[in-house]
């Protein structure tokens, strides 16, 4: 399945599978194959049979525009007219037909998760999962394609990527025994214990309904209103509010199905278990700057980053895993209750065991009918695994459907291509909108004799799926929650504490902007009261910055044990389709850019190069100007020789970098902004052949993350810095109380 790599030197993004002609192409000729990277659904009927037909045939084929119902169009330029000056005539049926399909363009977008990417990849199972469940997809060796969908929660579909929220990630299993959708998100807890919260909890945090604003963020009144009354959301928001809500990329995200899920082997033994995926890149996230700067400078960071690295054979790869806890009637485990989704449990009480790997390898070929109308469901399980009580997840078994019959227009969503299943389907769902099917036989009911017996029940044969029999407690007809729900703080303590220092700081800097943009006062005293119950120390900065005093705790503060596992710093990690930036100025050594060029590509490292202006400087392809370049796009600068000031430079707008005497005058400033941002984010920044540019930017010839010396040092020295992501270091942890 994985391609090769293209050669290089490779850009990724082009918009076609081949370079437009400048003129109009005139010849008839058949449509153009996708791209390299691209793939559609697998070409299977609405009832899950294999099909000959070709994937690039289904869309459109021939050589020339026909009407939606096949007849060739001579013209399609022109409108039917009464003379060329006249009026238009309603006869013009294909007018009518264009322009009416056009006018239905447009389905609803997802209520929550509406703005997301996808890709297509394949599972490969390691049979470590054998012993605890019985889905075949998990025997070892088992290719599954899946198809997966990274999402924010709260923006519209054009929100930008890097708002601070939650990020969906949901994984369709097309297994040889149905569809099975593990639909999580990148934290593992969540804002509520009980589905009927949900439209409270989307109400609050989408924009306020007077204005609809603001757009894509928690950082306004409703939100911190709402989860300074429902406290039983701290544990979420805490982690929103950590570096886990602004992600690097999707593919350095984890993943996590957050409920608890019971497991049956072949044998018939149950477990409780956890979903995980671990990405092999790391967990990794940008600087709050960055994202407020990147949403401006590249909506599509995230987006633009999965197809990308996809395209260049960089394939994002997860571990899966999961956490297997005995069964037990009261679902608990160390105290901790299992059937309530704001908690987790802690790696070092029970370690995540990897069942296989999932590699994205292609990109989808058509947003809207892969990314757009994929439609997940919770209940969409295989034989093996079930659902708990968890109300959450409940809740959701019903949500789900429910919203395709709006979203997709109808009940037979499951048959639009990138819904069907790879297992047969032998269903008695008749007619309905869109019916895709063209069902025989007389009796699509059972029992019947009509046609003879057929569909028959599966009984107890070995692929059946199993509501796994579970004894249910002696209980009364309530509406409430049980009182092992009601601790909404311990957990959030722990997740802070087991931050690093500088984590904490970014934590206490996100609490504060956030709370600083709403305009009641009494919602941010209510919001400290709930952060002295976790942690005086974040209260009391917190406090400060929003110039407030800091409130007592109003319940029992706990001192958990912290979990390391929980900190995104301190290990290095791949440093595969990492993002590094060489400046170059027009006197630069081309045998230098060309040789560090090559050094990075061959480290797997995408290197674009900054110039002057666009085009080739000898041998050496500029992808990025002084103009268009934003630090933000990088994880790492290398300044190679002099940068002067371009031609199209305006120093005197930035007075401190560019205007003067001393060596800012002799650096272009648009240079000097990107090595003074990338130095304020704390990333990588090499130096060769006597750059003038990062003295113009101040920044300290020796400071931590600086690289220095020959081409090849500091290639070297730079790759090391990206494996640990940043240099933190850089910076001093601001004073704690
Ligand atoms: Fe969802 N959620 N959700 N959710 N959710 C949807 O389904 C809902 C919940 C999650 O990329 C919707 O097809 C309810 C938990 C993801 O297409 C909708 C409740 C978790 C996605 C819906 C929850 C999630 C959705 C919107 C409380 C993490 C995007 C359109 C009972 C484990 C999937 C759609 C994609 C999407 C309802 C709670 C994750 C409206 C009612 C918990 C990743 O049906």
């Amino acid at each position: 399945m994985p391609k090769d790599r293209p050669s290089e030197p490779f850009i990724p993004g082009t918009p076609s599978s081949q370079p437009p002609p400048l003129d109009e192409p005139t010849d008839p000729a058949g449509p153009l194959p996708p791209k390299p990277d691209q793939q559609g659904p697998e070409t299977r009927s609405p009832t899950g049979a294999e099909t000959s037909a070709p994937p690039e045939t289904v869309a459109q084929q021939g050589e020339f525009l026909t009407t939606a119902h096949g007849a060739r169009l001579r013209d399609s330029d022109h409108s039917l007219k009464a003379g060329a000056r006249g009026p238009t005539l309603l006869q013009d049926h294909h007018l009518r037909e264009k322009i009416s399909h056009f006018d239905h363009e447009r389905i609803p977008e997802r209520v929550v998760h509406a703005r997301g990417a996808a890709a297509h990849g394949v599972f490969v199972a390691n049979g470590a999962g054998e012993g605890i469940c019985r889905a075949q997809f998990l025997k070892k060796g088992v290719e599954t394609p899946v198809f997966v969908r990274f999402s924010t929660v709260l923006g519209s579909r054009g929100s930008p990527d890097l708002a601070r929220d939650t990020r969906g990630f949901a994984t369709r299993f097309y297994t040889s025994e149905g569809n099975y959708d593990l639909i999580g998100n990148n934290i593992p807890v969540f804002f509520i214990q009980d589905g009927i919260k949900f439209p409270d909890v989307v109400h609050a945090a989408k924009p306020h309904p007077d204005r609809e604003i603001p757009q894509a963020q928690s950082a306004h009144d409703t939100f911190w209103d709402f989860v300074s009354l429902h406290t039983e959301a701290q544990a979420h928001t805490m982690w929103n509010m950590s570096d886990r809500g602004i992600p690097r990329a999707f593919r350095t995200m984890e993943g996590f199905g957050i409920h608890t899920f019971r497991l049956m082997n072949a044998a018939g033994e149950t477990s409780l278990v956890k979903f995980h995926w671990k990405p092999r890149l790391g967990v990794h996230s940008v600087t709050w700057e960055e994202a407020q700067l990147t949403n401006g400078v590249d909506p599509d960071f995230h987006r633009r980053d999965l197809a990308d690295s996809i395209e260049s054979g960089a394939y994002p790869e997860w571990d899966f895993g999961v956490q297997v806890i005995a069964d037990n009637e009261e679902h608990m485990f160390q105290g901790i209750d299992l059937l309530d989704p704001t908690k987790f449990i802690p790696e070092e009480l029970a370690p995540v065991q990897l069942l296989g790997t999932m590699t994205l390898n292609a990109n989808p070929t058509n947003y809207f009918a892969e990314t757009e109308q994929v439609a997940y469901n919770p209940a969409n399980l295989v034989p093996g695994i079930d659902v708990t009580n968890d109300p959450l997840l409940q809740a959701r078994l019903f949500s789900y459907l429910d919203t395709q019959l709006t979203r997709l227009s109808g009940p037979n969503w499951t048959q639009i291509p990138i819904n069907r299943a790879h297992a047969p389907i032998n269903d008695m769902l008749r007619d309905g909108f869109h019916q895709d099917a063209v069902h025989g036989g007389a009796a699509p009911y059972r029992p019947n004799s009509l046609d003879a017996g057929n569909p028959f029940q599966a009984g107890d044969s070995d692929h059946a799926f199993i509501d796994i029999p579970v004894d249910v407690p002696a209980s009364q007809k309530i509406r409430e929650h049980s009182a092992s729900f009601d601790d909404h703080f311990s957990q959030v303590t722990l997740f802070y504490r087991s931050l690093t220092a500088v984590e904490q700081d970014h934590v206490v800097a996100a609490y504060t902007f956030e709370l600083s943009k709403c305009y009641e006062q009494t919602i941010r005293e209510r919001q400290l009261i709930a952060l002295a119950n976790i942690d005086a120390d974040l209260c009391e900065r917190v406090a400060q910055g929003l110039g407030l005093p800091a409130p007592r705790p109003t319940v029992e503060t706990t001192d958990p044990e912290p979990s390391a596992a929980l900190s995104q710093l301190g290990k290095t990690w791949p440093v595969t389709a990492r993002v590094v930036g060489l400046v170059i100025g027009t006197d630069s050594s081309q045998a230098h850019v060309a040789a560090m060029l090559e050094a990075m590509r061959a480290a797997d490292v995408v290197a674009l190069v900054v110039a002057p202006a666009g085009g080739k400087y000898g041998n050496v392809t500029a992808q990025r100007t002084y103009a268009n370049a934003s630090s933000t796009e990088f994880d790492a600068l290398v300044v190679i020789g002099a940068t002067p000031p371009a031609p199209d430079a305006v120093p005197a707008l930035d007075a401190k970098s560019g205007a003067g005497d001393g060596p800012a005058a002799q650096s272009d400033p648009r240079v000097v902004k990107l090595l003074q941002e990338a130095w304020r984010h704390a990333k990588a920044i090499g130096s060769v052949d006597d750059g003038t540019a990062p003295a113009a930017a101040d920044i300290p010839s020796a400071g931590v993350g600086i690289a220095t010396g020959n081409g090849k040092d500091v290639t070297q020295q730079i790759l090391d810095l990206l494996s640990a992501h940043r240099s933190w270091e850089r910076f001093e942890p601001a004073p704690r109380a």
